[in-house]
């Protein structure tokens, strides 16, 4: 069975594959559809954005469509950088720049009050007009300085709780058990059950 998943960061898709691997699905990427029009994300929520990208692409592909928003919320910046994480240091944005904003937003503030939390919304949308969203969060603070290689996206400042490292130091083994993506692709699990039961299709998990 194929699932259409709605991004073109190489990154998530990579994760997607590598979380579902023990399940029956291939994951496509958006870059498999070329034709297939901008999606404009300008909801105020992961939800929002999740729901709005994955109807889009399960009416142009007419299959069975998932689709993520996701993004870090910091405490001390009333949940910026929000859903507008991949863009937050404006036009020309890169996980670089994006990250050194990041610290220079919160210089002034103590290790005690750089809670924060990567948030991850899945929107399954069927051409019947079948339709979820779930969300899963993962909390931990963000560092001092940009540390690790692994991951993309403000993993080099996200020190998940329990934890002393980033996510770029701990690598993908350790974040793929705990991440925000993980617990929302957890959640969607059984929902994607649901779906398959009422349409009294197969899937042989
Ligand atoms: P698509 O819209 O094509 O999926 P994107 O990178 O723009 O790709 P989002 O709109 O979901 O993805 O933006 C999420 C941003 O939040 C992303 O660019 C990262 O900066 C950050 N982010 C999300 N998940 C992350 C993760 O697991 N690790 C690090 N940063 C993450």
């Amino acid at each position: 069975m194929e699932l259409v998943v709605a991004t073109k960061n190489e990154g998530k898709v990579r994760e997607f594959r590598k979380i579902m691997r023990d399940l029956p699905v291939e994951i496509v990427s958006l870059k498999d559809f070329p034709d297939l029009p901008d999606i404009i994300e300008d909801g105020r929520t992961f939800e929002e954005n999740a729901l709005k990208k994955a109807r889009a692409l399960a009416i142009f592909t007419k299959d069975v469509a998932i689709a993520d928003d996701s993004g870090l919320v910091v405490d001390a910046l009333s949940g910026s950088p929000g859903v507008l994480s991949a863009r937050y240091s404006g036009e020309g944005a890169t996980d670089l720049k994006n990250n050194l904003k990041l610290l220079t937003d919160l210089k002034e503030i103590p290790a005690k009050d750089r809670g924060a939390a990567f948030r991850c919304a899945i929107a399954l949308v069927a051409p019947n007009d079948f339709e979820e969203v779930v969300i899963g969060e993962c909390r931990g603070s963000i560092g001092f300085e940009i540390r690790g290689n692994e991951g993309f996206g403000y993993d080099p400042l996200f020190i998940p709780d329990g934890f002393d490292k980033t996510f770029a130091e701990l690598g993908m083994e350790i974040k793929n058990r705990i991440s925000h993506r993980f617990r929302a692709i957890k959640a969607i699990r059984p929902v994607l059950e649901k779906f398959f039961y009422v349409n009294k299709k197969d899937l042989s998990f």
